[in-house]
């Protein structure tokens, strides 16, 4: 049943909250949610006017817009159930804007009471450091911003990769960025993910030079090392210095941007590309770690 009756101008009419306030509350965060007509139009239930003027309260009371917001979304969510993922990351990305560390913890609190930990990294984190990531290139948000965003996205992934634990019976992997590549949150999400399944992972992070990883792989001796380059630039410092990663381990993967837009870019440097997504990665990773060490045994 529909319950959208109202454009967006006569909700501005009724509430006073300019209609450029309104979808700016709705992208940032995620209230009020108005439906859509089948010609795509806002339309507001009544519903939506009553939260509307409960946020402009607030508001007007000297409360920040995304704290008026959060409290309205967090009273709908007791009353109607959890919030959607796309909600906490609109909630998410406007905490980070607001240099909000307190709110963010308490964001990603209610996103790990209810759902798994592989969607909150990947449904979560992921699609809210994209966001940040472009609005700094996009020149929307600054470096501060940017980086108190990505270091603190950071630090709950390592967080959760201690909580994870090491399985030192487990098969080990390293897993590293290109040389130059500060793009570090890919690498991260999947270390992580891969020390969830099972596997000893060392996790040596961003702009890893390739004569030292193959170093590292001849102390460590992994199954597999894994490259992440996020940028065609990556792509070629690895083709250029593919000579070093020639045998570094049974297996080498390579993913990221830099590779996701064109997989066959992996062969050029020597290696395997899997999928885009971490998680389809890691499944198919564990059916090559199963073929390659079944290959060895037999030959
Ligand atoms: C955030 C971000 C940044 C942050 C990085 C913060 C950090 N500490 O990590 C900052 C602001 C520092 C940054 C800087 C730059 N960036 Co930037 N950045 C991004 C952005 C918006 C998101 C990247 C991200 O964090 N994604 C979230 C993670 C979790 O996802 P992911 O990286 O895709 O990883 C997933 C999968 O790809 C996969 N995966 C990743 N690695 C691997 C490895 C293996 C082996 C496997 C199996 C899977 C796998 O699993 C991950 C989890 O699902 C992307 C655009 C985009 N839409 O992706 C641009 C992007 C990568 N950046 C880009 C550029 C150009 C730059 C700069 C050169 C800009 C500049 N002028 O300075 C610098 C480079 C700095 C450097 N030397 O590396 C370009 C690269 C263009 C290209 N194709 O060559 C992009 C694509 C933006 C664009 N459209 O132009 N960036």
């Amino acid at each position: 049943m529909t319950r959208g009756k109202y454009t967006v101008n006569e909700v501005e009419e009724r509430t006073g909250v300019p209609a450029t306030t309104l979808r700016q509350w709705e992208r940032r965060y995620g209230v009020p949610k108005p439906e859509r007509s089948e010609s795509g139009y806002r339309l507001y239930a009544d519903e939506d006017i009553a939260d509307i003027r409960a946020i402009k309260a607030h508001v007007d009371d000297g409360v920040p817009a995304s704290r008026a917001a959060q409290m309205v979304a967090q009273r709908l969510a007791d009353v109607h159930g959890p919030r959607p993922m796309q909600a906490l990351q609109a909630a998410l990305v406007a905490a980070l804007v607001d240099l909000d560390d307190a709110q963010a913890d308490r964001i990603i609190a209610e996103a790990h009471a209810l759902y798994p930990v592989e969607d909150v990294v990947l449904d979560l984190f992921q699609p809210v450091m994209v966001e940040l990531g472009t609005r700094w290139h996009d020149g929307v948000i600054n470096t501060t911003t940017e980086h108190f965003a990505s270091s603190y996205v950071q630090g709950r992934l390592r967080q959760l990769m201690s909580l994870a634990g090491t399985n030192r019976a487990g098969h080990s992997v390293i897993v590293a960025c290109a040389p130059f590549d500060q793009h570090e949150l890919g690498a991260l999400v999947l270390a992580l993910l891969l020390r969830r399944s099972g596997y000893q992972v060392y996790y040596v992070g961003a702009n890893t030079p390739v004569e030292d990883l193959a170093d590292m792989a001849r102390a460590v001796k992994p199954v597999a090392v894994m490259i992440s380059a996020s940028s065609i630039d990556s792509v070629h410092q690895l083709m250029n210095k593919r000579g070093h990663l020639n045998g570094v381990a049974p297996l080498l993967v390579l993913g990221g941007n830099g590779f996701n837009a064109e997989p066959r870019r992996a062969e050029l440097v020597g290696g395997r590309y899997l999928a885009a997504d971490a998680r389809d990665a890691v499944a198919r990773f564990h059916d090559l770690v199963r073929e390659t060490l079944a290959a060895e045994v037999a030959s």
